[in-house]
């Protein structure tokens, strides 16, 4: 059965115009074990909603389902629909590399991504379709409204919400204020852009996906993918956006009604380690930061992230903006500073700044314009100098700078924020130390010594000039 659902669209998109030679599409909806009503409800929709000249065909890709409806029998009821292909996987390939399969037998001009547990809405089609002819570099999203798994009813939701994402790249909606939205006189129906797309929903030209070089294959089964491919395409050119009047609804559920060839939480830790090292540049630290340091460590010899020379040499083929540049500019609400803390160190009980000179340690008068008195300390709680990094270089030699590098846990120190213990938040602890040991500065002798933290000791207490907030 197919509900009427026209209450929830808004009554100006009714009137809108588009163009009469819109491009055409390949609809691309890929599964595994769906449920046969939910799989069912998807394709009628499509046809039900969607102007048939528009419609290149629709593409089932079965991928490699255990449920035996799921065979021969789907491929009977789909028969009635000239325009389906079903395509059955003889081996497990997830979500992202399913989704590559439906592209390669594509011949429409645009292709449309969705879950295969979705009710495409009236008129949902024209203005994806409409957004991409008037510009190829737009991708379109509907807007995702909510169909309950609890009892299968249809929810709309608000038009003025972004996708988004917080740290460490967890995908989000956040609601434009009121006040920006009365500042620029934002109506229901104009588009939003969107830093992060959802990742189920979405029309993209056929032949741009291709030139942004599709999605990292190297992408296992779920997650993740929704990131690299918004990264990829505003960093490298595109716009992301969401198409108010386009709105389809979705079957949220409750985790994955399937299984993970390998474990879940590895799956997606993964796929973002691989997202974060191509797309990231110095921000990777801050993804890193929160909460993924265990990737980093040398003895997680089960982590094998694979190769990402193809990646980054897309990346310099497509000739893609910075990351800062799309926190600036795509994001600025992130405000994410690449640091944890950065400018001068001064030594609270010498009353002087920390300087190094080749290597070598000394007190200065504090001076901001020295650039051999600034460091800062990295999300992976690194103190660097560029790109030397404070270092027990052993225990003779003492204190030193090393070159910095992410994996080597000698390096890190804890300061501030990062202290459990209240007494000592103004030390610098060595983290890998089995007891506290803090950094201290003397005037004389050995400039910097580890010696055991002392909570009054004012030569162990530190500061930097800047401390960002999370
Ligand atoms: C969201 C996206 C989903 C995808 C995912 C992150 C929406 C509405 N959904 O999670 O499209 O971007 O985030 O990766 O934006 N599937 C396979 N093979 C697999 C696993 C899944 O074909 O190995 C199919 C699955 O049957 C479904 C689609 O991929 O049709 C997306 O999976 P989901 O519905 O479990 O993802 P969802 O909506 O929780
Ligand atoms: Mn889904």
């Amino acid at each position: 059965m197919i509900w009427e659902h026209s209450s929830f669209l808004l009554k100006e998109c009714l009137d809108q115009i588009v163009h009469n030679n819109l491009p055409t599409t390949s609809i691309i909806l890929c599964f595994v074990d769906e449920v046969w009503s939910t799989l069912l409800r998807s394709v009628h929709s499509i046809f039900n909603r969607s102007p048939a000249h528009l419609i290149k065909e629709v593409i089932l890709v079965d991928d490699f389902s255990t449920k035996e409806y799921l065979k021969e029998n789907l491929d009977k009821y789909m028969s009635q629909f000239p325009k389906v292909h079903v395509i059955h996987l003889q081996e497990r390939h997830g979500l992202i590399r399913a989704r590559l399969v439906g592209a390669t037998i594509a011949t429409g001009d645009v292709l449309t991504f969705l879950d295969s547990h979705v009710e495409c809405n009236v008129g949902w089609l024209e203005p994806l379709l409409e957004r991409i002819h008037l510009k190829r570099t737009k991708v379109a999203c509907p807007v995702i409204e909510i169909i309950s798994d609890k009892d299968m009813s249809y929810v709309g939701v608000s038009s003025f919400l972004r996708g988004i994402f917080t740290w460490p790249m967890t995908f989000g909606w956040k609601v434009i204020p009121d006040e920006i939205i009365k500042k620029y006189n934002i109506k229901e129906m104009d588009p939003i852009r969107c830093p992060i797309m959802a990742g189920g929903l979405f029309s993209i030209d056929k032949k741009y996906f291709y030139e942004l070089g599709t999605y990292d294959a190297g992408l296992e089964v779920w997650g993740g993918e929704n990131m690299e491919l918004s990264f990829k395409i505003w960093m490298c050119g595109g716009e992301i956006e969401i198409i108010p009047c386009s709105r389809v609804g979705h079957i949220f559920r409750d985790g994955n009604p399937y299984t993970f060839p390998k474990n879940r939480i590895k799956t997606v830790e993964r796929n973002l380690a691989r997202v974060a090292e191509v797309w990231l540049d110095e921000y990777v630290d801050v993804f890193y930061g929160h909460g993924y340091h265990h990737l980093l460590n040398t003895n997680n010899i089960e982590f094998n992230i694979g190769d990402l020379s193809k990646q980054k040499e897309l990346r310099k083929k497509l000739q893609c903006k910075s990351f800062k540049w799309y926190l600036e500019n795509v994001y600025p609400d992130l405000q994410t500073p690449s640091v944890r803390s950065d400018g001068l160190l001064f030594n609270v009980g010498t009353r002087k700044c920390l300087a190094v000179e080749n290597g070598t340690f000394s007190f200065e008068l504090c001076d901001i314009h020295k650039k051999n008195q600034h460091f800062n300390h990295s999300w992976l709680r690194l103190i660097k100098q560029t790109d030397m990094c404070i270092a027990l270089l052993d225990m003779k030699q003492g204190l030193g700078m090393k070159p910095c590098d992410n994996k080597n846990n000698n390096l890190r120190w804890l300061h501030q924020s990062f202290i459990a213990d209240s007494t000592l938040t103004d030390h610098i602890l060595w983290e890998i130390s089995q007891f506290p040991l803090c950094l201290e500065g003397n005037l004389f002798g050995k400039i910097l010594t580890l010696n055991t933290c002392d909570p009054v000791n004012s030569q162990q207490k530190w500061q930097f000039t800047n401390y960002y907030k999370d």
